[in-house]
């Protein structure tokens, strides 16, 4: 199939599966997405983790392990997607993408590397965080690459659990105490930025949109979903009580969506460029359970080979 009929074959709407003849520049699209879709799940893990053995209840422990071992499974889900891709010339494989995520060549999700500091932090990121994520991945679900857009099928509906779960611990909080609020409110003034900033680029600086756009692996741009989310979002930080770190925030009568202010870019560019508070951590943590856990693998590799001979 030529380039001009692929196209006009995912423009209609039609799905692309695995042993399909597709464009190189596609199939390296969505091994580039799909992998690091992967590797924010599994990294995402991480700030969460911290927090296990520290909730303060037996309840929130289970809920928050629940959601934890969710991630896990995204990224199994996705990593799968990813590999269906592998054709021997572009590498797809498991282990080629994730060590690509373990030197730093592909990247993961800039809000990853800001640290959990409190456990209204747990509740600001299943809120605002789990609440990005859904807002780009439901988009995706009607992305033209057949095995992600099933995965984001099942995905969203966990990351919608997830997301409630998150409201709900910062509601509690803003219930209680003032102190608990002031957590609460503290919680949103650090991860508000960075929720925004899950987006991407602004359009006119975002150099995949318009191919992923043709394509239809992206449906919506980064500015759309950005605005998406402030417009949803505001009303909820309202019912909390709570206040959006924003002065420049206002609801535009014209427009009918709220305006609101330009994003730290620079501290963006700096995190991408490997350079935010945890990103050296987070890279170290996931090389040394690579290195001291390699005998699981192995072990269960041995296992398998055992079953088959
Ligand atoms: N962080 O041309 P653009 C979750 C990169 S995890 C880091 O607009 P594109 C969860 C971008 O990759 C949910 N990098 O790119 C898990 C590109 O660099 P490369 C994660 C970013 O791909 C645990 C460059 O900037 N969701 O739910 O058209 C606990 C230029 O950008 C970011 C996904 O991964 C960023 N924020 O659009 C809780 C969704 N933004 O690759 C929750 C799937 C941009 O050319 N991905 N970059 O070197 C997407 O939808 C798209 O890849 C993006 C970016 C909208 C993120």
């Amino acid at each position: 199939m030529n380039q001009d009929k692929f196209l006009e074959y995912v423009q209609a709407e039609n799905k692309v599966e695995p042993k399909d003849v597709m464009p190189d520049d596609y199939r390296k699209l969505l091994v580039r997405q799909i992998s690091q879709h992967a590797h924010s799940e599994i990294v995402g893990m991480l700030p969460e983790a911290n927090w296990i053995s520290r909730a303060p209840t037996l309840r929130r422990k289970m809920a928050l392990l629940a959601k934890i071992q969710d991630e896990a499974g995204h990224g199994l889900y996705l990593y799968a997607a990813t590999e269906t891709l592998n054709n021997g010339e572009i590498a797809a494989d498991r282990d080629s993408t994730y060590n690509d995520m373990l030197s730093g060549k592909a990247k993961y999700s800039s809000i990853f590397n800001y640290p959990a500091l409190s456990w209204a932090d747990i509740g600001a990121i299943g809120w605002l965080v789990d609440g990005a994520a859904i807002m780009n991945q439901v988009m995706l679900m009607g992305n033209s690459y057949g095995p992600y857009s099933r995965a984001m099928v099942r995905i969203c509906k966990e990351e919608s659990f997830h997301q409630r779960q998150g409201y709900e611990i910062l509601m509690t909080l803003c219930r209680g105490t003032k102190e608990q609020k002031n957590l609460a409110q503290e919680a949103l003034n650090r991860f508000w930025w960075p929720a925004l900033m899950m987006f991407g680029p602004n359009d006119a600086d975002s150099p995949n949109s318009q191919k992923s756009m043709n394509y239809r692996v992206k449906r919506e741009s980064n500015d759309d979903l950005r605005q998406r989310f402030v417009d949803v979002t505001v009303s909820q930080a309202e019912f909390l009580g709570l206040k959006i770190p924003d002065e420049n925030l206002k609801w535009n009568e014209e427009t009918q969506h709220y305006d609101f202010g330009e994003l730290p870019w620079d501290e963006f560019m700096e995190v991408l460029k490997g350079n935010g508070p945890c990103n050296k951590k987070r890279l170290e943590t996931k090389r040394k359970a690579q290195r001291e856990h390699s005998w699981v693998k192995d072990a269960a590799m041995a296992y398998a080979g055992k079953q088959t001979n």
